[in-house]
């Protein structure tokens, strides 16, 4: 801190400001600031930038937005019940034994947050309003359910089984739509992605207006962090975006109660100067809310500045420390350190000194912040509000370090916590721990009902259906991808932007398809679409291009129709939920095609694509060059061996790997049937390759069988008596497969059927499902799978081969009939010809071929001396090192 050095003039200067101020108003005074800053820049001074302003309220008490002191007064007592509620729902959960856990600390120190929101401003979905989104902190979901409670919404059976949820009927753990698909819209307990997911949703908003898809003007994004969330990369790294893209639709509530789950957030520092510095570069409006109102006449009298010295000086353990002891305990160690200060409160009790609040838990403070907040226009707005964790629960939990997992109250904290929020329970009572409700024709009741139907209705809310049903195009529309390519040689890359550019011009539903990309578009050929369906950008095109003169330049628009985000692929993930989910945040049904590199897909970011199965999330994934040994040159960081094993394991999530361009086709008009037409909360993946070759016409009858994983696609014509097996492939190693049968016949004599296996996953599921059945209806006629219908009477053993490790193909293990082996390319990848990296892993025609006969000498049909044979024939060298350690 700087020394003043002639007091006199200093006062002159603030008198002549304080004139200014008075007289000519902010922006005039800030005007002449800026010049004075400026020129004495411009001499050479140093003057050093700072990007936080005092530890003091941003909103000055002269100017803020209030609520009647009726409206204060009711809240307060709606806000008790809650509060009773939250904590009573926990601790009966954990009555019997701590399994089942859940959080009491972290909603009471954000009730008042949520409280005045709920009461005051997010508005529910009506027909004139498509409503606010709202982004709850996940572990203060005891808190919304205590509210829906009061309201009526929820029942007292449905508090009881709070965590408890495989019967049916209870409350989920947290924010999960798929739990409850009409409560929760948005799930948040992963921390960091919330906030993310937050700014696309409201970034989607100006989308869907821009393109004149809905009116979104006043709707509103509330996303509500912890203040510890904020440590992960992904809660600040798009805030940059949200001000370039001026979202003043968004606003950020922080809940700054210093703590995180072991600790204090910033110890020795303050995590509001520092959050506020972060935000305010970013070029967000930011409004601090610190001090409760009890501190206004204390900061009035502060003349010489001493007060604000003391509160910047001390750090967050020690505001912590103060909070977690009593009022004696902060006139001692925060007022005493100056006589100055120990003069100021003099004339207060302890108990005054105590009540002295954190501007988070004044709701006066509060209301003006978030009513300052949805005014605000050009600029996302934070509120760094500042709390207690623990908020009430005294000396079981209030600022201690233990409260964020503390499940318990000690029975005189729980009385101390009833007459603090003069709670209408007796001492027997209090051990019952009853949920409170108001009478039916209380005051309070009436007037809560009032503030939420003023708002449109209750919340948290989810449409789980669109009411537009739209007409997805017939099969027929992909004719070119349906014919094949005769004589000419493409990737399934390219009959992909070919569906694509066949949707985006379909009359019915082409303004409803976002193409995402991250900075990828021309790794993918999509660039011809920039100029004709035009990058999405507000601000226009403020520039000439520099390719202006080409036929396919760059062209951004503010009604552009794809979404360049960038490298960002968490925030194109962002995007894509954003869309994806437009069925439900906006009724408005749109169909997303996110196409990223795939490695740097369900790898990168699975946790959004959980999040996006969690959030009923409609629509296309698509991993690009995808392929241990398909994408070549790239090597190890970039070769994809195992997206599809990942994406195994999310439960709505449908994938294929596809080789021609029919079966894409295929696919994707499945997908627009299901997901569109019918809104099936599924999504689907598919792998696209960047390897040329001639594409067959879709087979008559192969539809059902694409969709279901796999069909014949080569029949053997062997020799009668001919050994033979049967050989399974997907994407681009099905044409090795392919020619391994082709070696088989002319080398050996064998004869393969050879089938193409688009989805092992989807056969895994299918084939899980009859055994299943099976165990749980055991006098029944036995089901059979899928694999094993398409198997049944087609001899010798199975082969399968794929461009992704060994357990993708594995997957249909337990429904093959006979010897099974699967080829995959296990281990880290390496750059080198396609050719060359199949054969390193293992998985080319040769040991294909190879992998067959071995299978055969195994069953006994053939010699083993015949696989020794073509080992050598094919110039295998059996002490090569095994790929998958190399
Ligand atoms: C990605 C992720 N990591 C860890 C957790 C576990 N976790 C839940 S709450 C919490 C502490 C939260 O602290 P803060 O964000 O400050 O919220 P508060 O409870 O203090 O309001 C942690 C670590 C999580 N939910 N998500
Ligand atoms: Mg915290």
């Amino acid at each position: 801190m700087l020394e003043d050095l002639d007091p006199a003039e200093t006062r002159e200067w603030r008198e002549a400001l304080d004139s200014v101020l008075a007289y000519e108003g902010a922006d005039r005074a800030f005007f002449l600031l800026d010049e004075v800053v400026t020129e004495a820049r411009r001499k050479g001074a140093a003057v050093p930038y700072s990007a936080t302003t005092p530890y003091l309220n941003t909103i000055p008490p002269g100017q803020e937005d209030r609520l009647s002191p009726r409206e204060l007064t009711i809240d307060h007592r709606i806000r008790s019940l809650i509060r009773w509620n939250a904590l009573a729902i926990v601790l009966r959960a954990n009555a019997e034994s701590s399994e089942l856990g859940g959080h009491i600390a972290s909603f009471q120190s954000a009730a008042t947050l949520y409280d005045v929101g709920f009461q005051h401003f997010f508005r529910a979905a009506t027909d004139k309003h498509g409503g606010d989104l709202l982004f709850i902190q996940g572990h203060s979901s005891p808190g919304i359910y205590a509210r829906s409670f009061v309201e009526g919404r929820l029942t007292e059976d449905q508090l009881k089984r709070f965590r408890m949820e495989t019967g049916g009927g209870g409350l989920s753990s947290y924010p999960h739509p798929w739990l409850m698909p009409e409560y929760w819209q948005m799930p948040t307990v992963s921390m960091g992605l919330g906030p993310i997911m937050a700014i696309y949703q409201a970034r989607f908003l100006k989308y869907l207006a821009c393109r004149g898809l809905a009116d979104t003007s006043d709707r509103k994004v509330w996303a509500f962090l912890g203040d510890g969330e904020t440590d992960e990369p992904e809660s600040l790294g798009a805030i940059a975006m949200a001000s370039r893209e001026k979202l003043d639709n968004l606003i950020f509530v922080i809940n700054c109660n210093l703590q995180r789950l072991d600790g204090p957030v910033r110890g020795n520092g303050k995590i509001i100067q520092e959050l506020e510095g972060i935000f305010r570069g970013a070029g967000w409006n930011v409004i601090k809310v610190i001090w409760g109102s009890g501190w206004d006449p204390l900061i009035a009298r502060d003349s010489t500045g001493l007060l604000l010295k003391r509160m910047e000086e001390c750090v967050d353990g020690e505001y912590q420390d103060f909070k977690s002891k009593d009022g004696a305990y902060v006139r001692e160690k925060f007022f005493g350190k100056y006589p100055e200060l120990t003069e100021m409160v003099a004339g207060m009790t302890d108990e005054e000194i105590w009540a002295l609040n954190r501007g988070g838990h004044d709701p006066v403070k509060v209301y003006a912040a978030y009513s300052a907040a949805v005014r605000t226009t050009g600029q996302p707005t934070v509120i760094l509000a500042k709390t207690i964790k623990g908020y009430g629960m005294g000396e079981s939990g209030e600022g201690q370090n233990i409260t964020h997992q503390q499940k318990h109250m000690a029975d005189a904290a729980l009385a101390r916590f009833r007459d603090r929020f003069s709670l209408p329970l007796s001492d027997e009572q209090l051990a019952e721990l009853p949920f409170l409700r108001f009478e039916d024709d209380s005051e309070e009741m009436t007037y809560l009902r009032e503030r939420r139907a003023a708002l449109g209705g209750y919340l948290p809310a989810r449409r789980r259906r669109s009411s537009q049903t739209l007409a997805v195009p017939e099969l027929s529309a992909f004719g070119g991808q349906l014919a094949g390519t005769p004589g000419r040689e493409i990737s399934t890359t390219m009959a992909f932007v070919r569906i694509l550019n066949t949707l985006l011009r379909d009359k019915a539903i082409g303004h409803r398809v976002v193409p995402i990309v991250p900075d990828e578009s021309r790794t993918f050929g999509m660039e011809g679409m920039f100029r004709q369906f035009g990058i999405f950008s507000q601000a226009g095109q403020l520039y000439q291009p520099e390719d202006a003169n080409r036929l396919m330049y760059y062209r951004e628009a503010p009604d552009g129709q794809m979404l360049q985000e960038g490298i960002n692929e968490a925030g194109a993930m962002a995007s894509w939920i954003a869309a994806a989910t437009a069925y439900s945040t906006s009724d408005i049904p749109m169909i997303p095609f996110y196409i990223f590199y795939s490695m740097f897909g369900f790898q990168r970011v699975m946790d959004l694509i959980w999040a996006a199965g969690d959030s009923r999330a409609r629509g296309f994934l698509l991993g690009g060059t995808a392929g241990r040994t398909t994408l070549n040159g790239e090597g190890l960081q970039h070769e994809d061996g195992h997206s599809h094993v990942l994406a195994s394991v999310v439960p709505n999530c449908v994938s294929y790997d596809p080789t021609y361009s029919y079966e894409v086709a295929v696919i994707i008009a499945d997908g627009l049937r299901r997901m569109v037409a019918e809104q099936e909360d599924v999504f689907f993946y598919l792998t696209l390759m960047n390897e040329n070759y001639e594409h067959p016409a879709l087979p008559e009858g192969a539809e059902a069988g694409i969709l279901r994983g796999m069909y014949l696609l080569r029949e053997a014509s062997g020799a009668p008596g001919a050994p033979t097996v049967q050989l399974l492939g997907s994407g681009t190693i099905l044409r090795e497969v392919l020619a391994g049968a082709d070696l088989l016949a002319a080398d050996y004599g064998v004869a393969a059927d050879v089938w193409s296996a688009p989805s092992f996953t989807e056969l895994r599921r299918d084939g899980l499902a009859a055994e299943r059945w099976n165990m749980l209806h055991p006098t029944e006629p036995t089901r059979r799978s899928y694999v094993e219908d398409c198997l049944a009477g087609r001899p010798g053993p199975v082969i399968a081969a794929t461009d992704y490790v060994k357990s993708f193909a594995d997957q249909i293990r337990a429904f093959v009939p006979g010897r099974y082996r699967a080829l995959g390319t296990d281990g880290y990848g390496r750059s080198d010809y396609r050719r060359s990296l199949r054969r390193f892993f293992e998985v080319d025609r040769h040991y294909v071929a190879v992998a067959a006969l071995a299978s055969l000498a195994q069953d006994g049909t053939i010699p083993a001396a015949t696989v020794a044979d073509a080992i050598s024939r094919y110039g295998i060298d059996p002490a090569k090192p095994d790929p998958s350690r190399a």
